[in-house]
């Protein structure tokens, strides 16, 4: 921390660069806008923003560049990034980071970093601020909490201390939890009236243990549509949208759902000899971006879900 803290002081009045991993999220821009606003420095990723963070760039009304040139710069700040991978077109020289991912691979070349296992990238820089005694504005403060709700599954596999990190962060920011909450909303009338295609276009499916809903939306606005239709009592949701040869996928399932299903495992398996660009997830969340036969992937998901749902009580 000390190390780092000595760099920003050098690098003060300095071009400086926040860069956040690719297909960025919500820790990503929380995290990467509060230390944009804490060096004056550009923010960045390096091709897109996940659309699930359009709404929280939005609210804080961030300016993000898209491929910027790491050469332009004095200081690159690298934001929430394990991996070189996560930063597709990106020269990397110098660079200093700050990130709470397992088996970080960017830390050994860091020339100093804030590194610890924490739930978000964004306590992170919530201790940074601290240890520098600035205070945080409401739109810092909005940013670091929406990046804890959004790397805790809104809080549901939250850990206490990120739970009190981000009351405190609410409480120096001056900002109310229903600001926060607001910020994982459709606001537009685009994105309602997604909404309600989805939600009317779905198609349910009854396992002997839980209830699943399809839906292939016509925009890429899986994240929000899967969520809605956990919101309005289904077990497992399963989100589709193509996008040329491209399949974008996710499929979630509620935290109160108590069945054996592991949907990453479940998506790993129906994915196999496909071409898989983008894959991560947990037993509760799998994202997925690859190439394949689109159908025939839902249904082996749908197929593998069954299989599990009927196995239930075989004994191992
Ligand atoms: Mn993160």
């Amino acid at each position: 921390m000390k190390e780092f803290v000595e760099i920003l002081k050098e690098n003060k009045g300095k071009r400086v660069l926040v860069l956040c991993h690719d297909d960025a999220d919500n820790d990503a821009i929380g995290a990467g806008f509060a230390m944009a606003e804490l060096t004056k420095g550009t923010l960045a990723v390096p091709q897109k923003v996940s659309e699930h963070a359009l709404e929280l760039i939005n609210k804080l009304g961030a300016k993000v560049e898209v491929a910027p040139n790491t050469l332009d710069y004095d200081l690159v700040i690298i934001v929430d990034t394990a991996d070189i991978q996560q930063l597709p077109g990106i020269t990397l020289k110098n660079y200093i980071l700050i990130d709470h991912h397992k088996n970080n691979l960017l830390l050994e070349n860091s020339q100093g970093y804030i590194y610890k296992l924490v739930d978000s990238t964004c306590q992170l820089v919530y201790y940074l601020y601290k240890e520098m005694e600035v205070s945080l504005t409401p739109a810092v403060a909005l940013g670091l909490a929406a990046g804890i709700l959004g790397d805790t599954v809104g809080l549901t596999k939250a850990s206490n201390k990120a739970i009190i990190d981000l009351g405190n962060i609410l409480q120096d920011g001056n900002i109310g939890y229903s600001t926060v909450l607001n910020t994982f909303k459709m606001s537009s009338k685009i994105e309602r009236l997604q909404k309600l295609k989805a939600a009317t276009g779905g198609k349910v499916y009854e396992f002997s243990d839980c209830i699943l809903v399809y839906c292939q939306p016509d925009k890429n606005f899986l994240y929000y549509v899967a969520n809605m239709f956990l919101e309005l009592g289904a077990d497992l949701a399963l989100v589709g949208y193509k996008e040329g040869d491209w399949i974008h996928l996710r499929l979630v399932k509620s935290n109160q759902c108590l069945t054996s299903h592991n949907v990453y495992e479940i998506v790993k398996k129906a994915s196999e000899n496909m071409v898989v660009e983008n894959f991560w997830g947990d037993q509760y969340f799998a994202g997925f971006k690859g190439q394949g036969e689109y159908d025939f992937f839902i249904q082996r998901i749908l197929g593998e879900i069954e299989n599990i749902s009927n196995n239930k009580n075989l004994p191992n």
